[in-house]
């Protein structure tokens, strides 16, 4: 046998490349020594913070799985440990990056034309402009297939027309990949809309109550009339906006995994520490149950999401495998987070204690991006071919 290390219990380790180490290991330098002392401001604050983007770009952390235009092409198992590295010091700075990463540098990648991705993925990539997705409506939230944001064709282009909300960076955003409903075949298709476009405005959502390291708003687009090179070409339907999910809910799946180990290592540390009945709350059977159960669901969703990933990267990977990985490592990482933070007592109540902040992020990431019950029915339509939806 081998000591077992806790804290690596099923030796994810030995299942990485020499290159998904190295990449792993500069983005945990990066986050614990560069974002984490800013967390607790960010919070506090919910002021954007305009360096970190630029700080990821210098470290190839952008959109790093895609191939040339200054992109590190690597896996996207490495990805992935990025997403984690984040997600450990904040699921907003994990957003942040990620809509960026999965959510605009992607589908510009895969549906975009060569003069569209000549113009947007250089400047994306080094994070000197920050990207926004908009798919959520106020009336259409799981069921975007409803919207009623509109393409009108004119001479020479398109007139946009609607409102989307709760969309990541919106508000700082210089580029929105914004879908909308054509109305010339009833298609939905995305655009590429820029700030200071007449007619298109993205206030903030303020005073969250999650996220609030990362900014949050709304999309409100009145006769925004954009050329014809604004349509993203390879745009083909609803299911092209679903194509960028699979790669932004894969990444999730590792962040939540990263934002609930930062949970279990700060309540062992704490329940290390504080004494009560003349003993460490880590020496009560109850609290050992607790980081047990937080420490088990940990190894076997990192382990869960590397498989996706090594799909991914091997081209096998079926969309229901990332709604699978979604779905149970976000649910865990809330459900965990929030039983973890009862070791704290009325020390919960303080941000400075960082476990209270994760569970409140959690509550977001097991939200957007599909909910967790619409995820449920995602996997019973493959497993009972019926969909339940509506
Ligand atoms: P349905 O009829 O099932 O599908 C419509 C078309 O899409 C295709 N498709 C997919 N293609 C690729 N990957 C997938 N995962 C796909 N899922 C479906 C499907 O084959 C079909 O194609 P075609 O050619 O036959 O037309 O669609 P539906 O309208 O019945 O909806 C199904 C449902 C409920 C599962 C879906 O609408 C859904 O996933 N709802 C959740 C919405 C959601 O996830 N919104 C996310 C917004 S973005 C966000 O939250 C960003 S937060 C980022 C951050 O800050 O980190
Ligand atoms: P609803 O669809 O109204 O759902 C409410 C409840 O009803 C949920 O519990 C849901 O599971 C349940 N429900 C809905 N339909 C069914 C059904 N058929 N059967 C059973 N139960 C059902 N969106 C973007 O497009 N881009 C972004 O960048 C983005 N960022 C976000 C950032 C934050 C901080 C937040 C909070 C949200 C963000 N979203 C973004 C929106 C997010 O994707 C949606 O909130 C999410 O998809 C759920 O939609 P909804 O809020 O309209 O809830």
């Amino acid at each position: 046998y081998v000591k077992f290390d806790w804290e690596d219990p099923l030796n994810l380790e030995s299942q990485l490349t020499e290159d998904e180490i190295a990449i792993r290991d500069t983005a945990r330098d990066y986050c614990q020594t560069s974002l984490a002392p800013k967390v607790v401001d960010g919070w506090r604050t919910e002021e954007f913070n305009h360096d970190i983007l630029p700080e990821m770009g210098k470290l190839g952390l952008l959109g790093s799985t895609i191939e040339g235009y200054g992109c590190a092409g690597v896996s996207n198992v490495a990805y992935g440990l990025v997403q984690r590295e984040i997600e450990r010091v904040d699921s907003g700075y994990r957003s942040t990056s990620s809509v960026q990463s999965s959510l605009v540098m992607h589908p510009i990648n895969v549906f975009g034309s060569d003069a569209q991705k000549e113009k947007y993925l250089p400047r994306l990539a080094k994070g000197e402009i920050i990207g926004a997705f908009g798919l959520t409506e106020p009336n259409h939230g799981s069921d975007p297939g409803s919207m009623e944001t509109t393409a009108t064709e004119v001479d020479g282009g398109f007139v946009i027309n609607g409102s989307k909300t709760w969309i990541s960076n919106s508000p700082v955003a210089d580029v929105f990949v914004v879908w909308a409903k054509c109305k010339w075949d009833g298609k939905v298709r995305g655009f590429l809309l820029e700030k200071g476009m007449k007619g298109l405005t993205a206030p903030a959502i303020k005073n969250k109550i999650a996220l609030r390291a990362s900014l949050t708003g709304s999309i409100f687009m009145d006769t925004v009339r954009v050329g014809q090179d604004s349509l993203l070409p390879g745009t083909k339907g609803l299911g092209s906006a679903f194509e960028c999910l699979n790669s932004a809910r894969y990444g999730i799946s590792w962040g939540v995994m990263g934002a609930l180990e930062d949970c279990l290592h700060r309540t062992r540390e704490y329940a290390l520490e504080r004494i009560q009945f003349s003993r460490p709350l880590a020496s009560f059977q109850l609290v050992q149950k607790k980081l047990a159960e937080a420490h088990t669901e940990i190894a076997l969703g990192l382990h869960a999401s590397l498989q996706v990933g090594k799909m991914k990267d091997e081209g096998k990977l079926a969309p229901e495998m990332v709604n699978l990985v979604k779905r149970n490592n976000c649910g865990k990482a809330l459900e965990h987070s929030r039983r973890l933070l009862d070791v704290f007592g009325g020390n919960a109540c303080s941000d400075e204690y960082h476990v209270g902040r994760h569970a409140a992020n959690l509550q977001v990431t097991n939200t957007y991006e599909g909910t967790n019950d619409v995820h449920a029915l995602v996997l019973g339509k493959a497993i009972t071919g019926i969909a339940a939806f509506a």
